[in-house]
């Protein structure tokens, strides 16, 4: 519904572009003026954003299933009331990012069908499983504080409708990442058992969460023109350096120690080194080969099965209500 009054349309990818309306477009871009759903915009840059989107948007869906997992496990009534409140957020936050992709021509249902069918990816992070109720504090901490140092640039995106929803988002994702430290300082000051479970969980979710920036900038297809596009306002590799800055002094409070023999302060820099990242095991992970992608998987196919007929209930409600408002329109003539 919301995409039948753009002017969008799939053979836009194909047309050669008016250099006229590009020079123009480019203008807006570097004006910081928002480019809006009805806009002009090169078919190029309704795609990457399309893409960017939608990924962003599946990412908070499939997001939901690792921090599901401990629901019913939670320590205590206030920590499972809180991580309901935060699933039930990455849920919010995936219908306002499907509601800014749709602005750009395509429906919800053919971007979901893309990512059940395994043509579109979701975050590479969501692919790791959660073992212990550590898992639950190092996911607010760390993968919330990735999310944020990544998206609180988004906000500045010169897509209007995606740095709309990033606003809103940014706000809760910033809640999130204080009840995820939260979690950690509790148990990093709990017994020496609850301390080693911080400990582990930090070991296992460090790296994974280095690779949700996305590959080096060196390999990054998309980098260079979403930021000529202002789609992008940092590189990959400029926001994971601000994640390590920010995060090291915060696993120090806690008394944890990053797994990561060559993190190094540098003078020179001002930054912290750090070792290498296993690209192979974020290639793994993309191709299907990380240690839950079948399960994430089965579990949206199933979950979107299973609620196949509460579509078809609201189609038939909406015909419904159609219909009789077209015979009280009839009576009263
Ligand atoms: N995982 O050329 P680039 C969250 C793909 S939300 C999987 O550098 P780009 C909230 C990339 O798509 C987390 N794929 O790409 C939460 C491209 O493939 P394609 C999600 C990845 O777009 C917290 C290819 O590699 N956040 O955490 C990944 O310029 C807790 C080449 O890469 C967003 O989506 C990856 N990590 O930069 C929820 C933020 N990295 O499409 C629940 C918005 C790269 O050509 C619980 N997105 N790829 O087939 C972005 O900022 C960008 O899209 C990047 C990638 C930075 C992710």
């Amino acid at each position: 519904m919301y995409t039948q009054a753009l002017n969008a349309s799939q053979a836009e990818d194909r047309v050669v572009e008016d250099a006229a309306k590009v020079a123009a477009f480019e203008k807006r871009v570097a004006a910081e003026e928002k480019i809006e759903a009805n806009d002009w915009m090169p078919a190029a840059y309704r795609k990457t954003l399309t893409r960017q989107i939608s990924q962003h948007a599946h990412s908070e869906i499939v997001g939901m299933l690792p921090e599901g997992n401990w629901l019913t496990r939670a320590p205590t009534l206030r920590r499972k009331a809180a991580l309901l409140a935060k699933v039930q957020d990455e849920c919010g936050h995936g219908l306002y990012l499907y509601a800014a992709a749709e602005t750009l021509g395509s429906s919800r249902e053919e971007l979901v069908d893309q990512m059940l069918s395994g043509k579109a990816k979701y975050s590479s992070i969501f692919n790791y499983p959660t073992l212990t109720w550590a898992d639950i504090g190092a996911i607010g901490w760390l993968v919330d504080g990735a999310a944020i140092m990544n998206q609180i640039p988004l906000c500045r995106c010169s897509y209007g409708p995606y740095a709309r929803a990033m606003i809103r988002v940014c706000k809760e994702e910033s809640f999130h990442q204080r009840q995820g430290y939260e979690i950690m300082v509790t148990l990093s000051r709990g017994s020496v058992e609850q301390k080693a479970m911080a400990q582990n969980a930090l070991d296992r979710w460090w790296w994974p969460c280095l690779m949700m920036f996305g590959p080096p900038d060196q390999q990054s297809s998309h980098g260079d023109q979403s930021t000529r596009w202002k789609i992008k306002r940092f590189s990959n590799d400029e926001l994971r350096q601000k994640f390590i800055d920010a995060t090291v002094p915060q696993a120090q409070y806690l008394g944890l120690k990053i797994p990561d023999a060559d993190l190094k302060w540098n003078e020179q820099t001002q930054h912290w080194d750090y070792g290498a990242i296993d690209w192979q095991e974020f290639k793994d992970v993309l191709s299907g080969n990380g240690p839950c992608n079948r399960d994430r998987m089965a579990a949206r196919r199933k979950a979107h099965d299973d609620g196949a007929w509460v579509r078809d209930a609201a189609v038939a409600y909406a015909q419904k209500q159609r219909s009789r408002r077209a015979a009280a329109a009839q009576a009263a003539e």
